[in-house]
């Protein structure tokens, strides 16, 4: 998913727009760009991508020799700089920064971001959406995996169930935010089950509270280390209104992890489900509260 834009000019930053936190330290990733923008220059880079790869975090980068712009792209999945769309995307938003800089004659201006922000929303949106964050549902049959996807896109829960078969893709927003989620269901065979995985930069893992669930659940989990290391959970247990829900604490003993308590039958719980899947992405949106308790497990902490 794409996580920041940053165009500069030497010191001068035009726009700088995050979308999701890209380092716990957010000036650490100014710094490391102003820090590759200078570093550009003195080697004369110019009309060239440049890739960085940080750990898991890569920037595309591009320089301008005409306006020395400096343009990063910051986005934690792999993504190949030669595709067309990208670069038409690329070139719309540089664009957009030139016409920007060249009416706009006070500096004032021109040191205020937002400005551009506000001029360019709509080449920012382009590239939002080529590049949204994938999230995938799993779980076992009829855990709440439909109803969870729609309580998220679009606050609602579905008016009948309908069984889901292989993969079900939904698109739509999150906070006016662009965002892709995968409904995969456990019979589709391990092979392509792996497959569809791939690329998810978060996963949701829905139980319906009973112990064998739990169980075969555990299992389930330990499988998605191998393809997805670094992705982040969101373990909802589900249908916690039934009289005969396990507890919390005993799904967290038989899992191993930290479980988000739900239930996704109902419409005045779509707040809770979509906060906690905002925190999940690391989502930037002035609508969010970080403050309130965060169930995402990171693996790796
Ligand atoms: N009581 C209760 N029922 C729920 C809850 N969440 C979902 N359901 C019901 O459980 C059934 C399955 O829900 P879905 O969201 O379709 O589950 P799913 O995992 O997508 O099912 P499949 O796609 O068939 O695997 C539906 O009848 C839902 O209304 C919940 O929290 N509580
Ligand atoms: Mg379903």
């Amino acid at each position: 998913m794409l996580k920041n834009i940053l165009i500069m000019n030497d010191r001068l930053v035009y726009l700088n727009k995050d979308f999701a936190y890209s380092f716990k330290n957010e000036n650490a990733l100014i710094e490391i760009l102003k820090l590759t923008n200078k570093e550009m220059e003195e080697r004369a880079f110019y009309d060239e991508n440049m890739v960085i790869d940080m750990l898991t975090i890569k920037s595309i980068c591009r320089k301008y020799k005409e306006s020395n712009l400096f343009l990063a792209l910051t986005f934690d999945d792999s993504i190949d700089p030669k595709n067309d769309r990208y670069k038409k995307a690329v070139d719309n938003l540089l664009q957009a920064t030139l016409d920007y800089i060249k009416e706009t004659n006070s500096e004032e201006k021109l040191n205020n971001p937002n400005n551009l922000v506000k001029k360019s929303l709509t080449v920012v949106d382009d590239l939002m959406s080529f590049l949204p964050p994938k999230i995938s549902i799993i779980g076992y049959d009829q855990t709440g995996k439909t109803n969870i996807a729609k309580l998220v896109l679009e606050g609602k829960v579905p008016e009948k169930y309908i069984e889901t078969t292989g993969l079900e893709t939904y698109e739509g927003k999150l906070f006016d935010f662009p965002l892709l989620i995968w409904e995969i269901s456990d019979d589709v065979g391990e092979d392509l089950w792996s497959k569809y995985i791939k690329a998810s930069d978060a996963l949701v893992v829905v139980l319906d509270s009973t112990m064998e669930n739990a169980k075969e659940t555990k299992n389930m989990i330990e499988k998605t280390a191998k393809d997805l290391p670094h992705a982040e959970l969101l373990i909802v247990a589900n249908k916690q209104d039934k009289e005969d829900a396990l507890i919390i604490e005993q799904m967290e003993k038989t899992l191993g992890y930290k479980v988000f308590p739900f239930s996704a039958n109902k419409e005045e719980n779509a707040k809770l489900i979509q906060e906690q899947v905002a925190k999940l992405i690391e989502l930037k949106s002035e609508h969010l509260d970080y403050s309130t308790e965060s169930y995402v497990v990171n693996r790796n902490d």
